[in-house]
């Protein structure tokens, strides 16, 4: 019996096995990124980073709930010209590192699209979908329409040679409308999806919200269906590859993902929850399926489920 390959491609990447780092966790700083990057995993993704710092929202902005969390981070980073020195650190990373941003306008986004790949990083993640932000054009109100996407993505493309994925938020009406304008744009791929919100949780005592902003962005198992949705729906009608992200914290969770058709599965909460050691685990089960039921190759899997 041949050997089982777990090796996935996503655009001009080549991954070792599918799992990717999701953007958001132990990825401020090279060594973190790095640590992460020999724990098994296919590639990883940075925290998203503007031009400039940002301080978030107040603390309390994790809070742990049934099957997942909830997070309202706000978009803290220490803004590009701090983190380039994270970036010039990470010249000896084995695998591929996608380098998140975010920004306000088009042209903003092409500027901090351009600085990123600058550096080693194999491919360029738009975040249009943080839904921690209010009162602001940032985040998930980009992502929630359509036009801006397309503007953001062709201002991106027309500067950088780097593959561009597009990260998608759940929070729409239909997400399929927003991966197209990102394909016609001239996307390389499509990350779905970010978190699902606004999600609150309260206190008994206190009778009031949790997170010091009142709502979060839910993550875990508890959104996987829904995520798992978005992934099917966009394979069905969309061209370029998916980065499955959702509540992924299993062998059997990656399979329904790659089946729904994702090439690759992002790993987030799962990390948090279960440490390091979630992607050999994940692998391994993702490995022992493909064994059982004679499958040699994760490209065999992607969009089985859509097979009538
Ligand atoms: O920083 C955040 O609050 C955040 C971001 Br950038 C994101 O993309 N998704 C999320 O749930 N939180």
């Amino acid at each position: 019996m041949p050997a089982i390959d777990l090796s996935t491609k996503v655009s001009r990447l080549r991954l070792k096995n599918p799992l990717v780092l999701a953007s958001g966790i132990l990825d401020l700083n090279a060594g973190l990124l790095k640590r992460v990057s020999e724990c098994g995993v296919g590639a990883v993704t940075t925290k998203s980073v503007g031009l400039k710092p940002r301080k978030g929202n107040p603390n309390p902005t994790v809070v742990p709930v049934e099957n997942g969390m909830l997070n309202s981070m706000g978009l803290c980073n220490p803004g590009f010209g701090e983190f380039r020195r994270e970036l010039d650190e990470l010249t000896g990373i084995e695998i591929p590192v996608i380098g998140s941003v975010y920004a306000s306008t088009p042209r903003e986004f092409s500027k901090i699209a351009g600085l990123m790949a600058e550096y080693n990083v194999s491919a360029i993640e738009l975040n249009v979908s943080c839904p921690n932000v209010r009162g602001e054009t940032i985040g998930q109100s980009i992502g929630q329409n359509p036009r801006l996407v397309g503007e953001v993505v062709r201002q991106v493309k027309s500067k950088v040679r780097k593959p561009v994925f597009v990260k998608l938020t759940p929070n729409v009406n239909d997400i399929v409308e927003v991966a197209l304008a990102a394909e016609k744009a001239g996307a390389d791929a499509l990350t779905a999806v970010n978190t699902l919100g606004p999600a609150l949780v309260l206190d008994l005592d206190s009778c009031s919200p949790i997170l010091g902003s009142t709502f979060g962005g839910l993550s875990g198992p508890a959104v996987k269906p829904i995520a798992l949705a978005s992934v099917y729906k966009i394979y069905e009608t969309v061209g370029i590859p998916i980065v499955g992200c959702g509540g992924v914290t299993s062998g059997r969770d990656a399979v329904e993902f790659l089946m729904a058709g994702a090439s690759a599965v992002g790993v987030g909460t799962a990390v948090y929850y279960r440490g390091l050691g979630v992607f050999r685990r994940i692998n391994r089960e993702l490995l022992a399926f493909m064994k059982k039921k004679g499958y040699s190759r994760v490209s065999e899997l992607v969009g089985l489920a859509h097979r009538k």
